[in-house]
């Protein structure tokens, strides 16, 4: 059995040395928060993939992005071979290793390996990525001087969008060893190519890359696709303005505004994506003039729908699920559950959450209300639709439903929400369908919804239940929250601490705009009166 090589360890380990009393937790995307201070997290995420990747025998991916949030922010999220987030028990040895002194962590490290039954002689390999933040660079490089104090072979692949090394990761353990950027936009357009039949989408697409990476990978997806086909026009594509300020997915569905520097015309189609481009939502302007959002609830909706037609239309019987988060709006679930006939399932805040009620579905449907989600699909489902395009004794359109439908799943990341996959599949249904952004935006009217922020001295001390839906500590919370939400038409309203923001979550929604903001604000006091609030009061 070996050892851990301390001496390269610890002298990189001084290169990167941890601040002092610097704590830090792997939330619901990995760690994240100012990126200055934050080198030492990475330097030993890099050892960390290496660890696991020994333990799994294939490759980890390692990101370095905040998504949405302010440029001068950074954070890490690992990738397991699949593709999928890092496996929950890990989290655990993530944060231990994150906080413990730099005389610590060879203990730590040894704690992990014993703990796991690693066999440190085993090979291990990383593949690394970035987002276009300023400090993404240094600490990316943080990232490969852990990985590579432990002895594994690295792959950096420079700048990619996050979903980009999830498909990379999980293609290349899935043993196609020449996968690359590349191949992602070979994929991607292809397979949108055949779902269109190469009839080209009627209308252009504008979108904001939120001055992100998005924006130059966007336009090599779009070459490969072809203007001939999809006319995408990029916006905020970070030549001069600063990444997610007054842009990106995030500011568009908190604000439900456009982003900085569009100037929007009625019944054309706009599209934002966050700062590594996994969110992605749909926005317009109706006759009115009036700003109209079409988020991740809509766009689940759009896809379970279509699934289901096709399913039906091929005549080919599995379960098909659509999962939400507390988010959704009240309106979307009642379509797809009550309308539409198709099962939903509530998961906690967090696409690792909603990923894995996914899969308990022949096909799941997921998306956060802010644009995070994908489709899941089961291998031997797959093989259903497969065998249905191909069986002799089905009419003909049968079969071309069935195509249509492998087509469309192909179309989709199924490692990840992908803002660039999703805005393929989206523009393909609206194609097929023949429907404007308005036909989509009329299926069902969203509440009036409201998100607010509360600070607090703690936000552990709130603790929730039912999908994040009720409050279970401070005891007094709940009930007082009851109680005012009984007040409002429609009503309906909870409260969570941030697993990325030091705030608690407030989510609101109503029969009006002004109930909503009124009904946001009274549980906004509630949490800051019940649970700490610090600073000024919610006004
Ligand atoms: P937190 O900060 O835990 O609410 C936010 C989003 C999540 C998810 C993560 C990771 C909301 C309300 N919350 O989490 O949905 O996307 O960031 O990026 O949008
Ligand atoms: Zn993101």
């Amino acid at each position: 059995m070996a050892t851990l090589n301390e001496i390269p360890i610890l002298k990189l380990a001084e290169v990167h040395a941890k601040p002092k009393g610097h704590q830090m937790s792997y939330g619901t995307a990995g760690f994240r928060g100012n990126a200055s201070g934050m080198d030492h997290v990475f330097f030993r995420m890099g050892m960390l993939a290496v660890l696991r990747s020994k333990l799994v025998k294939a490759t980890i991916g390692v990101m370095v992005t905040a998504s949405h949030n302010p440029e001068h922010d950074n954070g890490v999220k690992l990738i397991d071979p699949h593709g999928e987030m890092l496996t929950q028990s890990w989290e655990e040895l993530a944060t231990s290793l994150a906080n413990v002194t730099n005389d610590e962590l060879i203990k730590e490290m040894k704690k992990i390996v014993d703990s796991q039954n690693i066999e440190l002689t085993n090979e291990a390999s990383v593949f690394i990525a970035r987002d276009t933040r300023p400090s993404s660079l240094a600490l990316s490089q943080a990232v490969l001087d852990g990985a590579t104090a432990l002895g594994a072979t690295c792959k950096n692949y420079g700048l990619l969008t996050t979903p980009q090394l999830h498909h990379i990761v999980a293609c290349y353990n899935d043993g196609n060893h020449n996968v690359n950027e590349e191949q992602y936009y070979q994929h991607y357009a292809n397979a949108f190519k055949a779902l269109l039949n190469e009839k080209p989408v009627g209308s252009s697409v504008t979108v904001d890359c939120a001055n992100g990476v998005g924006a130059p990978k966007l336009v090599k997806l779009a070459e490969h696709i072809g203007v001939n086909i999809i006319d995408i026009v990029v916006h905020n594509n970070g030549q001069s303005g600063k990444l997610n300020e007054n842009c990106g997915a995030d500011y568009v569905k908190v604000q439900q505004r456009a982003p900085v520097g569009l100037n929007m015309e009625p019944d054309h189609r706009y599209a934002s994506f966050d700062g590594d481009a996994d969110r992605l939502v749909y926005y317009t302007l109706d006759s009115d003039c009036n700003f109209v959002l079409l988020d991740g609830d809509k766009i689940a909706a759009l896809f379970a729908v279509y699934i289901k037609e096709l399913l039906h239309k091929a005549d080919i019987n599995v379960r098909l699920g659509v999962v939400q988060t507390a988010y959704a709006n009240g309106s979307s679930t009642n379509y797809i559950s009550t309308e539409e006939n198709i099962e939903v399932a509530c998961a906690q805040t967090g696409v690792k959450h909603l990923h894995k009620v996914a899969t308990a579905f022949d096909i799941g449907v997921y998306f956060e209300a802010n644009g995070h989600g994908t489709v899941t699909v089961k291998d031997d489902c797959l093989k259903k639709i497969g065998a249905a395009a191909n069986r002799d004794k089905k009419l003909q359109e049968q079969k071309l439903a069935a195509n249509k439908l492998t087509a469309f799943l192909d179309v989709v990341n199924q490692t990840i929400g992908d803002a660039m996959s999703d805005l393929l599949a989206v523009e393909a249904i609206l194609q097929d369908k023949g429907w404007s952004i308005r036909d989509w935006s009329c299926i069902y009217t969203e509440l009036p919804n409201r998100q607010a922020k509360v600070k607090v001295a703690d936000r552990t001390v709130i603790e929730t239940t039912d999908a994040e839906r009720k409050v279970t500590k401070p005891t007094a919370l709940q009930p007082a929250i009851d109680k005012v939400v009984a007040e409002y038409p429609c009503g309906r309203s909870f409260v969570r601490p941030s697993g990325t923001e030091d705030v608690v979550r407030v989510y609101a929604e109503s029969d009006t705009q002004e109930n909503t903001d009124k009904l946001a604000k009274r549980v906004s006091l509630l949490v800051y009166e019940l649970a700490g609030g610090v600073g000024e009061k919610p006004q």
